[in-house]
């Protein structure tokens, strides 16, 4: 395998701090404040999942948080994101109530989809977020019908992917490119390349293991970045991002990343089986998106430890506070679960 990515999947590189220049003091104090809040609520859901207290598989995105937090701090809620199987980041970092992703996950009426869907069939179209799903790369094609939409409704909205290094392996991922291209969707692909898709590392899957070679294959400009660094993924984002509500056509970002657990659930060290290097995950978790940030402000005073510690204590509080109290909520009605199957119509036909 071609490593085209070279320092960029190498984990002991980029553990320096960051370049948090040019980026507002508010700016940098929301997305320290909302990769810790995503973190802490995977946090609650890897141990209840490990007591055995929620009934689904929970995929967590641990250790990723940079890139939907980034991306987020620049989007606008009448914008269409969609995400898949590993999706409560990108959620969280949209709408960050807990409360109701906690009830989504044990199921409760109370939850984002009203408990129907659980940890994969996220939805909450007032944020913005239009779903996830666990079929792999099947948002992909509906984001760039939604950012079509949204041009030829004449706004400035984008659509906005996430897709994994193992789901640009579908086909369907690839039409996308290419059709958002040919009709200039204002589309932003963000590539998540955490080197795995399941057990598999990304050398046993394909040629290269850079994906932004399917964006030069269709002509559509990129950017290629650390996904552990919020700062410069906000920064390039940035730069798409008012291209594209300009009436340019789509962007890819591919960000480079690991997640501190395994494929699904709590555990770090197994994926579906196969072992991953333990020395890889310790140098991952010290290119900590969250730590290097922290550090970064605290080092140019404009956040301190103390700051830090009473804004984890208050989250701390609450997320115990919401997940029991989404413990005690009521499971849906039986009878309401035909209820959301089919969209409701005025267009009665005789
Ligand atoms: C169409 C389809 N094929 C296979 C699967 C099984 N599957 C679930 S997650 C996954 C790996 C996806 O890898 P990637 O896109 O890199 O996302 P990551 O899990 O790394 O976040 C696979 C193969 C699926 N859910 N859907
Ligand atoms: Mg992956």
């Amino acid at each position: 395998m071609k490593n085209n990515l070279l320092d960029l999947s190498n984990p002991e590189k980029f553990h320096e701090n960051l370049d948090i220049k040019g980026i507002d003091k508010n700016t940098l104090i929301n997305m320290l404040k909302s990769m810790i809040l995503i973190r802490k609520t995977e946090q609650q859901l890897a141990s209840s999942r490990k007591e055995g207290l929620i009934g689904g598989p929970v995929h967590l995105g641990a250790g990723q948080e940079a890139i939907a937090v980034g991306i987020s701090e620049l989007l606008q809620s009448s914008d269409r994101v969609f995400g898949a199987h590993r999706s409560h980041s990108h959620l969280l970092a949209l709408n960050p109530d807990f409360y109701k992703l906690f009830a989504e996950v044990l199921g409760k009426e109370t939850g984002f989809s009203k408990g129907m869907g659980g940890s994969m069939h996220l939805f909450d179209q007032e944020s913005g977020f239009y779903g996830s799903v666990p079929i792999v790369s099947g948002t992909v094609p509906l984001a760039v019908g939604a950012a079509m939409a949204a041009r030829m409704q004449e706004t400035n909205d984008i659509g906005v992917a996430y897709i994994g290094d193992g789901a640009v392996e579908e086909g369907v991922v690839h039409e996308s490119f290419n059709l958002s291209k040919v009709h200039n969707a204002p589309v932003l692909f963000v590539i998540e390349n955490n080197l795995f898709a399941s057990h598999m590392h990304i050398s046993l899957r394909q040629p290269s293991d850079m994906i932004s070679r399917f964006a030069t294959a269709n002509n559509i400009p990129y950017k290629l970045l650390d996904g552990n660094d919020v700062c410069a993924i906000y920064n390039a984002a940035k730069e798409q991002i008012t291209e594209m509500r300009n009436g340019a056509g789509p962007r890819l970002i591919e960000l480079v990343t690991y997640r501190h657990y395994g494929h699904v659930d709590w555990r770090d060290d197994v994926d579906v089986g196969v072992a991953r290097s333990l020395d890889d995950i310790e140098n991952w978790k010290a290119r900590d998106p969250i730590s290097r940030l922290s550090k970064s402000m605290i080092i140019n005073e404009i956040w301190t430890i103390d700051e830090e510690e009473i804004y984890t204590k208050e989250l701390d509080a609450l997320i115990a506070e919401s997940w029991n109290k989404a413990m005690s909520d009521k499971y849906p009605n039986m009878n309401s679960t035909l209820e959301y199957v089919y969209a409701k119509s005025n267009n009665k036909t005789k």
